[in-house]
């Protein structure tokens, strides 16, 4: 295994944009399909998967992320990373529907480690609702993805491990920019880099134009990287990106420029300490 290679997580759609924002964001299982495997070829070897309802809203319906995975996996290998978060109106159960149904399990889901504001929203997530999720990966052998919105979620990530409800090494998601929680800001970066406990593997996504800054620091930091409508669906300031792919294969050539080669899934999966292959 290449101990330099970077991991480009994918994140085709959120719950936020919408098609107003960019026509290019996926809502229907094939729309998100093909945004995704388009991401994967350009050298993403994760894709953090939302699903949509086929008017663009939020879904967590099991069968809805069934479908796109049976779509993405009948075309390329890739670790899909559910998502848990769902959107802010999302009841818990609703939120851990697609971990409970799925067969098999996803080889990884995001797991946010606070309550924390989220635009003109609050995005839900108590402790007993965190420990709840926890609970339920560890007993389908999930990884989980955890998410930092704000600095006190490194505490609570060293409380989970302590309490042996999510295992070592941990891998972490600084998600950076959101309006109400931590900004997007280099120093912000370092401050969640400083308190990554020993052995911990790290990613990036950047909401809005710290996407790309955030991105290339992390290349440069060796940390790895994720892209995607979920967090920005600019190119550049003034014009929107084209497809998922457009994002993934930008970070792909910096990533080259500056020695880092582009990690398989396969690769990906031992530098997270999962385990090879996977049939979901
Ligand atoms: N949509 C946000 C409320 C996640 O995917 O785990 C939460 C979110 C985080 O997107
Ligand atoms: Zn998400």
């Amino acid at each position: 295994m290449n101990r330099n290679a970077l991991i480009i997580t994918c994140s085709p759609v959120g719950a936020e944009v919408m098609k107003t924002d960019n026509p290019a964001v996926p809502y229907t299982p094939a729309e998100i399909a093909a945004e995704a495997i388009a991401a994967v070829k350009a050298g993403a070897s994760i894709v953090h998967l939302h699903a949509r309802e086929d008017d663009g809203s939020p879904s967590q319906d099991p069968a809805r992320f069934a479908e796109a995975i049976r779509l993405i996996r009948r075309d390329v290998d890739v670790i899909i990373q559910i998502s848990t978060g769902g959107a802010v109106s999302a009841t818990p159960d609703e939120r851990l529907q697609p971990v409970r149904d799925l067969a098999p399990a996803p080889e990884m889901a995001s797991l946010t480690l606070g309550t924390v504001n989220f635009g003109a929203d609050v995005f839900w997530n108590p402790p007993d609702l965190i420990e709840t999720f926890a609970r339920e990966f560890l007993e389908r052998g999930i990884k989980p993805e955890l998410e930092i919105f704000e600095s006190g979620m490194m505490t609570t990530a060293q409380r989970l491990a302590k309490k042996g409800l999510i295992a070592s090494p941990l891998h972490f998601d600084f998600v950076l920019g959101v309006p109400g929680a931590l900004s997007g800001t280099p120093e912000n970066l370092m401050h969640l880099y400083a308190q990554l406990p020993a052995g911990s593997t790290w990613t990036v996504a950047g909401i809005g134009a710290a996407e790309l800054k955030l991105g290339t620091l992390a290349i440069a930091m060796g940390g790895h990287v994720r892209v995607g409508f979920e967090d920005n669906v600019f190119y550049r300031k003034g014009e929107l990106a084209t497809s998922n792919a457009q994002l993934v294969s930008r970070i792909a050539r910096i990533a080259a420029e500056l020695d880092r080669p582009i990690a398989t899934p396969d690769e990906a999966r031992a530098l997270l300490s999962m385990p090879q292959r996977s049939l979901t």
